[in-house]
């Protein structure tokens, strides 16, 4: 079943020069591909349209200040159960507890700077899919 995933590379991903290693994890998984790729700083409103299942929550505004802080690298990946396998290839939220071989287990240790976003479901990928690249 072949899908459409929305990936971002946040802000850390970019500024500690991580943006490489995490593509070519992404790049040398079976038939999985980049269909597209843009450097580009968020701005506010495309923040909050993406992340407005958070408002209220004691992280969002660092979160989105976070986010705002540097460019992000913005991604469409297609491929073989792409939306399940980036979730698995990215790892929990907290890098803490995220198992080595993960890339935020690998790389992280602070929740909110957890290197990469991917979409958590079809209905997700298809929503965000929109926001990025309408
Ligand atoms: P994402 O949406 O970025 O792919 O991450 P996720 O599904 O694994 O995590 P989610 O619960 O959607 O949270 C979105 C992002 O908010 C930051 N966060 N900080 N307690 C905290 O400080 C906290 N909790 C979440 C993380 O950057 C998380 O990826
Ligand atoms: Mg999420």
């Amino acid at each position: 079943m072949s899908q459409r995933t929305l990936v971002l590379l946040k802000p850390d991903a970019v500024a500690r020069g991580l943006v490489g290693e995490i593509i070519g994890r992404i790049e040398r998984k079976a038939g999985w591909a980049v269909t597209a790729l843009e450097l580009r700083t968020l701005d506010r409103v495309t923040l909050e349209t993406h992340y407005a299942e958070h408002v209220g929550r004691p992280f969002y505004e660092p979160l989105l200040d976070f986010m705002a802080s540097g460019p992000s690298v913005v991604m469409v990946v297609e491929g073989e159960r792409v939306i399940e396998g980036l979730r698995v290839l990215a790892g929990p939220t907290d890098p803490i507890v995220a198992s080595p071989g993960s890339i935020r287990g690998d790389y992280g240790t602070i929740v909110r700077e957890n290197l990469i976003h991917a979409s958590d479901s079809e209905e997700s990928a298809e929503r965000e899919l929109k926001i990025f690249f309408p």
